[in-house]
């Protein structure tokens, strides 16, 4: 569909859920994203990359078929694609921590459900037949499975269905419609996607520069410096404290012999009860900032 022009491409949903954190994600990884009129694609200047505004829906074929070398979509969509698929033609890059959601199987709140054996027999409505026949597969249950492209809380009421297998994120759709989730199909978040088709050499090294860039933003997002102060007893049990640092930097404080500034990059989310714990190994003065950039 798209000539090789050398550029490469990356799919992202067009509008929806995912969208906006998409871009955000590619401008914090350093793309200057054009806002052109082009409706289907944007051109990146800083690189020779184009990004595809499309249906998630189509992100997993187009990134099967090369027609975009990566591609940014909900494992779930990823999943089902792949459930019909003999070989993948893609790999999960990264998972990107957000569009967190659950495929779940849920049950009339009046239901006595006693595991997936109660689901023998029955009808179960989903967009995600793919995934949900994997499921009942795996637990030996015999279901016929309805699939509907929308709306499929509403299959019991409307007596398409008497149970249903959808994505819940908060689960106040479920609870609206007097449903109340029983099984998890499968965990979902955003994912970037990379074609599993050979690269020229020049793409390769393009998109090997552009997964590190992303891994960086991805890692900055949960990183923290950390700098504070401690006696020479307290560091030994302040560095086995400090979540995810590798060495810290450990800096002699001027006219206070004995005492020194360490000052380290925590590679996981640090709580208030780390901070409890550094204050009770004898560290003080501890300052937590984040991290703006970050290449690993
Ligand atoms: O137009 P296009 O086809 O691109 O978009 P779409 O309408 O198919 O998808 P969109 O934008 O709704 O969702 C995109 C992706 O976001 C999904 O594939 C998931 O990976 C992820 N995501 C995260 C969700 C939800 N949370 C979610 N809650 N997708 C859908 N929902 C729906 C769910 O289907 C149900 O109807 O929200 C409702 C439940 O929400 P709660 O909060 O009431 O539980
Ligand atoms: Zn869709």
């Amino acid at each position: 569909m798209f000539a090789d022009t050398g550029r490469l491409h990356i799919a992202v949903q067009k509008s929806g859920r995912l969208a906006q954190y998409s871009r955000d994600l590619l401008r914090d990884a350093g793309l200057r994203i054009q806002n052109g009129k082009n409706e289907l694609t944007a051109r990146v200047d800083n690189f020779p990359i184009d990004l595809m505004f499309v249906r998630d829906d189509d992100i997993p074929t187009f990134v099967a078929d090369a027609v975009c070398e990566f591609g940014i979509v909900g494992r779930n969509v990823l999943e089902e694609f792949g459930a019909g698929e003999a070989e993948p033609r893609f790999d999960v890059a990264a998972p990107l921590g957000f569009g967190r959601c659950a495929l779940k199987v849920a049950v009339p709140e009046s239901f006595d459900y006693r595991g997936p054996e109660s689901l023998a027999g029955e009808r179960i409505a989903t967009s995600y037949p793919g995934l949900l026949r994997r499921f009942l597969a795996d637990h030996g249950v015999e279901a016929s499975v309805v699939k509907m492209s929308g709306a499929v809380e509403l299959a019991p009421r409307l007596g398409i269905a008497r149970f249903v297998c959808d994505l819940v994120s908060t689960g106040a759709t479920l609870e609206a419609n007097g449903l109340v989730p029983v099984e998890t199909v499968l965990e979902s978040e955003a994912v970037l996607v990379r074609t599993r088709r050979p690269l020229s050499p020049a793409k390769a090294e393009l998109a090997d520069n552009l997964f590190r860039r992303i891994e960086g933003v991805l890692a900055t997002q949960e990183s923290k410096y950390i700098m504070l102060n401690a006696p020479e007893e307290a560091l030994g049990e302040i560095a086995d404290i400090l979540p995810g640092a590798e060495a810290p930097t450990v800096i002699p404080l001027a006219g206070r012999p004995g005492h020194y500034a360490v000052h380290a990059v925590c590679q996981e989310s640090v709580f208030w009860e780390t901070l409890q714990k550094l204050k009770a190994a004898g560290a003080s003065a501890i300052l937590v900032m984040p991290i703006e950039k970050m290449m690993l």
